[in-house]
C-alpha cells in the first residue's frame, strides 16, 4: 500500500453554476461517484468523498451549483452558508469554459471575498471544437489566482489540477493575499460608499471579506443585513442604511442590478484581453440544433415524447424487463430452482415449524423476500434507472421540461417538474428527493403529492403492466383513470395551494452523446443505494410479518381490512397484499401477482386492485423522504387526503366496469 500522509484534514470546496461538470470531476479527484446529468441541478445534496493528492489525503465537497453569491434559491443559500463557514482549505470554481461571460462574475465575487479560489475552466473540448482560445496566463495575471483548464468527462487536465491544488494547499503559490484589491469595476461613487460600509464593519463575519458584505448589503441581501443588526447594532445599520437610500435615489432603482452590470461590464472587458473566439464554425451545433428543433417542436417534440416511453419503457422496461426477465428469474431461478431447496433444506435442517417459517415457506425471508427484491424489482428497476440515465447524460430533459412547460403550469408547477416526474416512474422515493430542483415550495410540495398519489413506479408499474397486459382494455382502463386522476388532482392542488405562481427558467445545455462509463456508473449507483434502502426494508417486513402471524396480529389487521375491500368487491385474499403495501408499492403489487397465478382474481377485480393499490399510500421508504423534506404537517395532510381518496376511487371503478366490463 502507499503511504497516505494526512495533511490535518485538508478541505477542498468545489462549486459553480449548475451542470458545469462539477460532479465528474469530483469524482476524477475523489474515490467516490456523485451523479452526474445533462441538466441543471443534478446535485441537491452536499457530498464529501476523498481523494489522494500527491500522497496526501484530501476531503472535497461537492455542492449543488450556484449562480451567483447572492442567492435566491434555498441550495444556493446553502451553498453560500457553506462558504460563509469557511471550514475549508481552498476553492475550486468550475466554470464552462463555453460560457465565460456568464461564470466569471461568481469568480470575482469569490476573489472579493477574500477567499482561496482556483478558476477551472472546464469542458475545454466542446470550447475548443467552437474555436475558442483562452490566454489563461494572462488571465491569471489579471485576477491573480491560478487558472487550469480541463475537459473532465475526458480525463483532461486532471494531473495538473491536482499539482496545482497540492501547491495551493502546502503554501507553493505565490502568496496573494487580498488580490482584490486591485480589482475595481466599480464607479468611484459606488466605490467609496462600498470602502465606507467596509469599513464601519467590524471584524469576524465568517470568512467573507467586509468589502463582499458590503456590496451584498447595497444589493439589498437581507440574511446579510440581519447578521449587520445583529453584530453592529440597529443604530449602525440605520447608518449604512441611509448610505443605500442615498445610492439607491442616486441610481434611481436597483443597486443589486447596478452592480451586476459593472460586473460584466468588467468580465467583457477582461474577455477582450484573454479571449479568442472564431468566428462561425458550427457544423457539429449546426447539427445539433436541427436536432433540438425536432424535440422542442409542438407536434414532432409530442411524437418523440410517445417514442421514448413506448420503446423505453414500454417494451425495454415493460415487456423485456418485467416480462421476459422477471418470467425467467421469478419462474425458472425461484419458483422451480431455490425455493423448493430452501424449503426441503429448512424442512431437513430447521426442527422448530415456526423459525422455518421465517426462512421458507410462502412469507419466508428467502422464498418471498428476496424473490420479490431479485427476481422482480432488481430487473424491473435496474432497466428502468439505464434508460434514465441515458436520456440523462443525453440532454434530453431540458428539451422535455420545455415543451411540457405549458402542461405544468396547469398543474401549478413549471417544466423542470418532468424531472421528478419521470423519475417517479422510476423510483418515487428518489423523486422526492429531486423534487429539489423545483425552486418554491409550492411547487415542491404539488409535485410530492402527485408522486405519492398517482405516479407508480417502475417496480409497480412492472407488475402492473405485466398482470394487466394480457388484457389490453383493462392495461387502458386502469392508465386513463390513473392519467385522469393525476391530472385533476395536479389542477386542484395548482389552483387552490396558495403561493407565488411558478415561472419557467433553465438552462439548456448542448446535447451530448451519452457516456457509456458514467451511464453504467450511475445505474450502478442508484441500484446500490436502491438496495442498501430495500433490501433491508424487505427482511424487516418479512420479519414482521412473521412475528404478525405467530402472534396474530397481522390475522387482526388482515381482516380489519376485508370489509373495506369488499366494499370494492375484491376478495379477501387480496387483504394480504394491501397490507403488504404498507411495506412497499411493489410488495403489494407483486402480492396480486401471486393471486392472478393461482387464478384467485378475476380481471375486473385485478383492475380495481391495480388502480386502488397504484394510488394507495405511498411505500414506507417513500414516505420517510417525505417526512424529511416536507415536515409532519405536509406528511400527514397528504396521507390523510391518500388513502380516502385511493378507496373512493376504487369503489368507484368497481362500479363503472359493470357498465364497462374489461
Ligand atoms: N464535453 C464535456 N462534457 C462535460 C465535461 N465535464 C462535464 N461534462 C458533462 O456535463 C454535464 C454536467 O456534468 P455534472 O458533473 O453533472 O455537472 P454539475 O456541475 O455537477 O451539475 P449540477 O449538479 O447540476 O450543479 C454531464 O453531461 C457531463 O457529462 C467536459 O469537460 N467536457
Ligand atoms: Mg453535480
Amino acid at each position: 500500500m502507499e503511504m497516505e500522509k494526512d495533511y490535518g484534514n485538508m478541505r477542498v470546496v468545489i462549486t459553480g453554476s449548475p451542470n458545469v461538470g462539477k460532479s465528474v470531476l469530483f469524482n476524477e479527484l475523489t474515490r467516490s461517484y456523485g451523479i452526474v446529468s445533462n441538466y441543471p441541478g443534478t446535485t441537491v445534496e452536499l457530498s464529501s468523498g476523498y481523494g489522494i493528492i500527491n500522497e496526501t489525503q484530501v476531503e472535497f465537497l461537492d455542492t449543488p451549483g450556484m449562480y451567483s453569491l447572492f442567492p435566491v434559491t434555498e441550495e444556493e443559500k446553502a451553498a453560500r452558508d457553506l462558504l460563509f463557514e469557511g471550514s475549508f482549505d481552498l476553492i475550486l470554481h468550475v466554470v464552462d469554459a463555453k460560457n465565460l461571460l456568464r461564470m466569471l462574475p461568481l469568480t470575482l465575487q469569490l476573489i472579493e471575498a477574500g477567499l482561496p479560489v482556483i478558476l477551472i475552466l472546464n469542458m475545454w473540448d466542446e470550447a475548443e471544437k467552437m474555436g475558442i482560445e483562452v490566454d489563461l496566463k494572462r488571465l491569471e495575471d489579471r485576477i491573480g489566482i491560478p487558472v487550469i483548464s480541463t475537459a473532465a468527462s475526458e480525463g483532461r487536465g486532471i494531473n495538473e489540477l491536482k499539482e496545482t491544488i497540492y501547491d495551493f494547499l502546502i503554501g507553493n503559490t505565490e502568496e496573494e493575499k487580498d488580490n482584490f484589491q486591485n480589482l475595481n469595476y466599480l464607479e468611484p461613487l459606488l466605490q467609496s460608499a462600498v470602502n465606507d460600509i467596509a469599513e464601519q464593519l467590524s471584524h469576524g463575519y465568517g470568512s467573507f471579506s467586509n468589502r463582499i458584505l458590503a456590496e451584498l448589503y447595497l444589493c439589498g441581501d437581507n440574511e446579510i443585513k440581519k447578521w449587520i443588526q445583529k453584530k453592529e447594532g440597529y443604530r449602525k445599520e440605520n447608518r449604512l442604511q441611509m448610505i443605500r437610500e442615498h445610492l439607491k435615489k442616486e441610481y434611481k432603482g436597483s443597486l443589486d442590478y447596478i452592480i451586476n452590470i459593472r460586473r460584466k461590464e468588467f468580465v467583457d472587458s477582461l474577455l477582450k484581453e484573454v479571449l479568442y473566439e472564431e468566428p462561425e464554425n458550427d457544423e457539429i451545433i449546426d447539427n445539433y440544433s436541427r436536432v433540438d428543433r425536432l424535440l422542442t417542436h409542438p407536434l414532432f417534440g409530442i411524437i418523440t415524447v410517445v417514442l421514448v416511453l413506448y420503446f423505453g419503457l414500454y417494451r425495454f422496461v415493460g415487456t423485456f424487463a418485467a416480462g421476459t426477465v422477471v418470467d425467467f428469474l421469478e419462474g425458472n431461478i425461484f419458483r422451480d430452482l431455490i425455493n423448493p431447496t430452501v424449503n426441503e433444506l429448512a424442512e431437513v435442517y430447521i426442527g422448530y415449524p415456526q423459525l422455518r417459517e421465517l426462512i421458507a415457506g410462502e412469507y419466508g425471508i428467502i422464498t418471498l423476500g428476496f424473490r420479490y427484491a431479485l427476481a422482480i424489482i432488481l430487473p424491473v428497476v435496474g432497466s428502468f434507472f439505464l434508460v434514465f440515465a441515458v436520456l440523462e447524460d443525453s440532454g434530453y430533459f431540458p428539451r422535455l421540461a420545455f415543451l411540457v412547460d405549458g402542461i405544468m403550469k396547469k398543474l401549478g408547477m413549471n417544466g423542470r417538474a418532468v424531472i421528478p416526474i419521470v423519475l417517479g416512474l422510476g423510483c418515487d422515493t428518489m423523486a422526492t428527493m429531486t423534487t429539489r430542483i423545483l425552486q418554491t415550495k409550492r411547487e415542491r410540495i404539488i409535485a410530492t403529492f402527485l408522486l405519492s398519489l398517482a405516479v407508480p413506479c417502475s417496480a409497480q408499474l412492472g407488475v402492473i403492466m405485466g398482470l394487466l397486459a394480457v388484457n389490453r382494455r383493462a392495461l387502458f382502463f386502469w392508465g386513463i383513470t390513473i392519467g385522469v386522476i393525476f391530472w385533476t388532482a395536479g389542477v386542484l392542488a395548482g389552483k387552490f395551494l396558495p403561493g407565488k405562481k411558478p415561472s419557467f427558467y433553465m438552462e439548456v445545455p448542448p446535447l451530448r452523446r451519452p457516456q457509456f462509463s458514467n451511464v453504467v456508473n450511475k445505474t450502478f449507483s442508484r441500484m446500490r443505494w436502491y438496495f442498501l434502502e430495500i433490501l433491508p426494508i424487505f427482511i424487516y417486513a418479512s420479519v414482521l410479518i412473521w412475528l404478525g402471524r405467530l402472534t396474530g396480529v397481522f390475522q387482526k389487521l388482515l381482516s380489519l381490512q376485508r370489509p373495506f375491500l369488499n366494499l370494492l368487491g375484491l376478495p379477501g385474499e387480496t387483504s394480504s397484499a394491501f397490507l403488504f403495501g404498507f411495506f412497499r408499492r411493489d410488495y403489494g403489487a407483486a402480492g396480486l401477482y401471486d393471486l392472478v397465478l393461482s387464478g384467485e382474481l378475476s380481471t375486473h377485480q385485478l383492475t380495481v386492485a391495480a388502480v386502488t393499490l397504484t394510488l394507495f399510500v405511498p411505500c414506507i421508504a417513500q414516505l420517510v423522504v417525505v417526512f424529511k423534506e416536507r415536515g409532519l404537517v405536509i406528511t400527514l395532510l397528504i396521507l390523510g387526503l391518500i388513502f380516502p381518496f385511493a378507496f373512493f376511487t376504487g369503489y368507484l371503478v368497481n362500479h363503472l366496469l359493470f357498465l364497462f366490463p374489461v
